[in-house]
């Protein structure tokens, strides 16, 4: 090779590394996290929190919208793992909202739980008749193929009848309890709760409003020593706020703010879960680079402490983020 032809070449590949790192599908790419925001090659929106064996998988939306215009633009789901908090894999994308016949857009808020081997995706979506629904998608390994469990939504804006508003329907959070029951729980405004049957694809019951102060959105269940943990999103800009209950039907105390709000965007949206011996509290910030903020998010992690009482120490957001795992 010439040298004008090696720098030709050079030139090419280097101005090509961009491209690849935000072309549509990054099937295998792997990077160590330098701290907060933990992605930065992509927006990454509404974190969902898997432990699966030995890895985290972090489930999020993907905001594609350019700057300087503010809206959601959302088509695609994505998925990274990691077994020790620094090295992140972005595995191919795993769910378009084009995978749901039925649904016209929006990529909105999401979970991933795992049950007899396969993996259940429960999404935010808009239906093609109007208003936001909830589908779930079903794969056999935590980052697919996964394709629509069902044909039609789980979740229609018709089933719920507390508030009139069309995206009431939106950002489920999934739990399977100690004695096999499962639940979903979403909502915007309103906060629902609906079991699950044993196929995770068809409700089981009624659905019944949950009632929690300064509810916006974003439910997040999780349980620590016996005791159920209801995190969500409160207010407009969002904090995160969470109540506690003994029962997972409730009654649910309150118990405070958790997060306050993160920067510039106006959305938190918050997922908790323990990995090797530590709590994790994931959520998203606008602060990946001068283009951040609501409509471009991105995902950062610090740690979940709790107090001896159960309740939960507020939040310290870091640019550090949390330490590699040994
Ligand atoms: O990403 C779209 C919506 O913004 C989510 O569904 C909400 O939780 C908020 O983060």
């Amino acid at each position: 090779m010439t040298k004008l032809s090696f720098f030709y070449f050079s030139l090419l590949f280097t101005g090509l590394i961009p491209f690849f790192l935000h072309a549509q599908n990054n099937s295998g790419y792997t990077f160590k996290t330098s701290g907060n925001p933990i992605f930065r090659h992509k927006y990454t929106a509404d974190p969902a929190a898997l432990v699966y064996k030995d890895k985290m998988y972090i489930y999020a939306g993907h905001d594609e919208c350019p700057a300087p215009d503010n809206y959601y633009r959302m088509n695609e789901w994505l998925v990274f793992s990691s077994s020790d908090m620094e090295t992140w894999t972005e595995h191919a994308v795993p769910l378009r909202t084009s995978d749901f016949e039925w649904a016209k857009g929006d990529a909105w808020a999401s979970q991933v739980i795992e049950r007899n081997g396969k993996f259940y995706w429960y999404v935010t979506v808009e239906h093609k008749k109007g208003g936001k629904s909830i589908g779930v998608a079903v794969a056999d390994s935590p980052i697919g193929p996964f394709k629509d469990a069902r044909g039609s939504a789980l979740i229609t804006n018709d089933m719920t009848q507390e508030t009139k508003i069309s995206w009431d329907d939106i950002d489920p959070t999934v739990f399977i309890d100690t004695d096999g029951q499962a639940y979903l729980i979403w909502g915007n405004t309103q906060c629902y709760m609906m079991k699950l049957k044993e196929n995770m694809i068809e409700g089981d019951g009624p659905i019944i409003p949950v009632n929690l102060p300064r509810y916006t959105e974003a439910p997040w269940i999780h349980k620590h020593k016996n005791l159920y943990y209801l995190s969500y999103a409160s207010e407009f800009p969002e904090k995160i706020a969470y109540a506690t209950s003994k029962n997972i039907e409730g009654p649910w105390e309150y118990r405070g703010i958790l997060n306050e709000l993160s920067g510039n965007s106006n959305t938190n949206h918050q997922a908790i879960v323990e990995f090797k011996g530590k709590w994790y509290f994931i959520y998203h910030n606008g602060g990946a680079d001068v283009n951040g903020g609501s409509f471009r998010r991105s995902v950062c992690i610090d740690y979940l402490y709790y107090n001896r009482d159960g309740s939960i120490k507020r939040i310290q957001m870091t640019s550090e983020g949390v330490k590699p795992i040994k």
